[in-house]
């Protein structure tokens, strides 16, 4: 048991290093290789994007999603847990619903279409999912309404359906990162491998880490908070 707990902590400040790693890799990304911040329908706006997208739906997702997990939680009240759970999540909804008024917002001062690539396809439903999961969620779980068979009969596809929009949104981000490479490396370009290329092919590779240490910590049953290894 002993073992398996340094084991558990292990994995999780490796999480949480890559996670915080990742936010500094964004950060330098778009501050020293790209145009900074700001908001004047410009490529500085744009930035709010991936920022925003990296520091609330996938580290702060990431970090909801194992709360539950947490050894020196599990004297907490239950209550006080979800509302933890909750509100990291709601915060990473906050973050990514004004990521994505950049986005729309940059395009549409710039005559680019909206829509039209897989990335936002499949980023556009993750936000969507999340929406209704949070919303779901909170209906269900945290409002002393419904009956204990719904949140027990609930509660896989709870799980299964957080940890699929988590996994999507990786699978998003990778998407948005290459595609921004491709269009905005111009001379030298994305093919000739800058170091901008090589640094955030780095940040896609911390991310993917990040989401694969998540998802493992989530899915074992011996670490799931006592009393609840259904
Ligand atoms: C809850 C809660 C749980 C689940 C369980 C059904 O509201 O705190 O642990 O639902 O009762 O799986």
């Amino acid at each position: 048991a002993m073992e398996n707990y340094r084991l558990f902590l292990s994995l999780l400040l490796l999480a949480l290093s890559l996670g915080f790693v990742s936010v500094v890799f964004v950060l330098r990304w778009v501050l020293h290789f790209r145009e900074g911040l700001g908001w004047d329908g410009g490529a500085a706006e744009f930035n709010w994007h991936p920022l925003l997208i990296i520091i609330g739906f996938i580290f702060l997702q990431g970090i909801a999603i194992v709360v539950y997990r947490l050894p020196w939680t599990w004297k907490c009240s239950k209550l006080m847990m979800k509302f933890i759970h909750a509100g990291l999540n709601v915060l990473a909804f906050i973050l990514a619903a004004i990521s994505l008024v950049a986005v729309f917002d940059f395009h549409n001062t710039q005559n680019i279409p909206n829509m039209y690539s897989l990335h936002s396809w499949v980023g556009l439903t993750a936000v969507i999912l999340y929406s209704l999961q949070i919303v779901l969620g909170i209906a269900i779980y945290l409002l002393p309404v419904s009956p204990v068979p719904l949140r027990a009969a609930f509660m896989p596809l709870h799980v299964y359906s957080g940890l699929f929009i988590f996994t999507s949104v990786i699978a998003a981000a990778l998407m948005g990162i290459t595609e921004k490479l491709i269009f905005g490396l111009k001379d030298p370009k994305y093919k000739d491998s800058p170091p901008e290329a090589t640094f955030v092919n780095v940040l896609g590779l911390l991310i993917s880490v990040f989401g694969g240490l998540i998802l493992w910590i989530a899915t074992r049953p011996s670490w799931k908070r006592p009393n609840e290894q259904l």
